[in-house]
């Protein structure tokens, strides 16, 4: 389960029952005031993920209070109960010390159809090295853990599984990692969606 210092993956660690309130949770915030839509890089390219925030809103390379890139509405308010999750997620993975100094103030909701991915990048727009913590619901998917000085090898390929926790700390906060792929018909039975959810929580350092 340690992939590397700091790297902790803790398969099953949400329970059926918190994993179909997840998703339910998820749904209302795919419909809040920044609708989920797939995030056009500066590149021109468009992700294949589609995405929303909760408390900061992600854009390429920073974080805002509006949704520029979709006619600047506010982004929705961080949930306590992401905060509460966070602390218990930390808490699981790095012990009660992390888990109490925790304080998550952003969110980013990822829905994967059969076809996303995502490519080798770094999380790199918080401004401080705080863990940040993934959660995975609905299809399965490989997910490539890489190092922390470029986006070739060496990494491991995981199996991330509806229910996972993984939590990124410390030296393998600023790691390469990437979606390399969906795995089709592996979410469990009563989900209720098709594809793959995955929830980070972050702390930004902004104000
Ligand atoms: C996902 N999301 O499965 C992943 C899970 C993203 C993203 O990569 O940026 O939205 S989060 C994986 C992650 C986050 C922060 C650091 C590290 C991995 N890491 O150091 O390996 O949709
Ligand atoms: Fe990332």
């Amino acid at each position: 389960r340690v992939l590397a210092p700091g790297a902790v993956h803790l398969p099953g660690w949400l329970t059926p029952d918190r994993q179909r309130e997840l998703v339910t949770l998820c749904r209302a915030w795919a419909s809040g005031p920044v609708p989920m839509r797939a995030v056009t890089m500066p590149n021109g390219g468009v992700m294949s993920v589609k995405s929303v925030s909760l408390g900061w809103h992600w854009l390429p390379y920073r974080y805002s209070r509006t949704a520029d890139d979709v006619g600047g509405g506010a982004v929705a308010p961080f949930p306590d109960v992401l905060r509460t999750l966070g602390r218990d997620a930390v808490t699981a993975a790095c012990g009660p010390e992390e888990g109490a100094a925790y304080e998550p103030d952003a969110a980013l909701v990822n829905y994967y159809d059969d076809a996303a991915k995502m490519g080798m990048h770094q999380d790199r727009e918080e401004r401080l090295n705080a863990p940040v913590v993934s959660l995975s619901l609905g299809s399965s998917c490989v997910f490539r853990f890489g190092n922390t000085e470029n986006r070739n090898r060496p990494w491991q390929d995981v199996e991330l599984v509806s229910g996972d926790l993984f939590v990124f700390s410390g030296p393998s906060r600023f790691a390469y990692h990437g979606v390399q792929k969906i795995l089709p018909d592996t979410a469990p039975s009563g989900i209720g969606f098709d594809g793959r959810l995955n929830i980070t929580l972050r702390q930004t350092g902004l104000a």
